[in-house]
């Protein structure tokens, strides 16, 4: 049984327009367990950017650009944080809607972090672009199944004057740029791109479910003092090797304990770990595997041992 919180129209818009905002999609006891963590990992740096005005870094006509500057307050999972954090880029419901999206019951997570922005650390207004440079050496692909689904999560109220992502739908992007060609659109696309962007802006508990296709950009903060607090989630269908971010074992000394030891077995299959009864669980792989994680639990494994 999928854990749906999306319908079927939210499925054909994320199809046909790339994108789709679902409006929320946490409830306010999830997003509430979650803000703490966001506080532990970046909350000196809150303090910091009270009272701080926005920044305008952008040459005259320019829309934006992208800066390290914006990825200061950025972190892969697992995070030095409660399992609340560390769990909720694989919520059921956000499992469920990848399954539904790429037509198929497996799927993997293949990115994930938490990002903080303050205004007036720097100018966070960026150019259109499409995510696909670091997520495939490819292109985005046109077979439903191979593509991604690429989630942000809002911890905290996005208005526009807290940097929501601006978007534009297939339906507008495919008269002024085409889908073949995406890397480097003209000044002019960018400002006929500008001219019909839309916004993310969605309370906390908002999500924003888009594919390494769409056109958007991030967009400054300009309240005072304000921030925002969001985590991505991106899956691609089990077996879609072409698609990366990280390898999940090449961080093997963050924290995993928060996520094995408080994860369902549907979840962890997410990262790559097999499914009770699948053929790599022995009697000695569930040993070997507790001895490593010990707050596993391997029960439902051993259950379904086949020996
Ligand atoms: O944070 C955002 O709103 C979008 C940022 C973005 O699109 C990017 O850095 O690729
Ligand atoms: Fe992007």
């Amino acid at each position: 049984m999928l854990t749906r919180r999306h319908t079927p129209e939210d499925i054909r818009s994320w199809r046909q327009e790339g994108a789709v905002l679902l409006k929320g999609f946490l409830d306010s006891a999830e997003v509430a367990a979650v803000l703490p963590d966001f506080h532990q990992l970046y909350g000196q740096d809150l303090s910091a950017a009270r009272d701080r005005g926005a920044v305008d870094l952008k040459a005259n006509g320019e829309i934006g650009v992208f800066t390290r500057d914006q990825f200061l307050h950025f972190d892969d999972m697992p995070f030095e944080a409660s399992s609340a954090i560390n769990l909720i880029a694989l919520h059921p419901a956000l499992i469920a809607f990848a399954k539904d999206a790429l037509h198929t019951d497996d799927v993997r997570l293949y990115q994930s972090h938490s990002w903080a922005k303050f205004t007036g650390e720097t100018d966070y207004d960026q150019a259109f672009h499409c995510d696909f440079k670091n997520h495939t050496l490819t292109v985005p692909a046109d077979d439903t199944g191979l593509q991604t689904v690429n989630f942000m999560i809002y911890f905290t109220e996005v208005t526009d004057a807290h940097g929501a992502i601006h978007f534009v739908p297939h339906s507008l992007s495919d008269s002024i740029t085409g889908r073949d060609r995406t890397m480097f659109p003209t000044a002019d696309q960018q400002l006929a791109l500008r001219s019909v962007e839309q916004s993310g802006a969605a309370g906390a508990g908002s999500v924003f479910a888009y594919g390494i296709d769409v056109f958007h950009r991030g967009t400054n903060l300009t309240a005072t003092g304000g921030h925002r607090f969001t985590l991505t989630a991106s899956y691609h269908a089990a077996g879609n090797d072409m698609i990366g971010w990280s390898a999940w074992p090449y961080w093997f000394r963050k924290p995993w304990h928060h996520i094995i030891n408080n994860a369902s077995p549907d979840q962890l299959a997410c990262l790559g770990i097999p499914v009770p009864g699948h053929r790599f669980w022995t009697s000695r792989t569930i040993a070997r595997t507790r001895e490593r994680w010990p707050g596993w639990n391997h029960l439902p494994y051993e259950a379904l041992l086949r020996n």
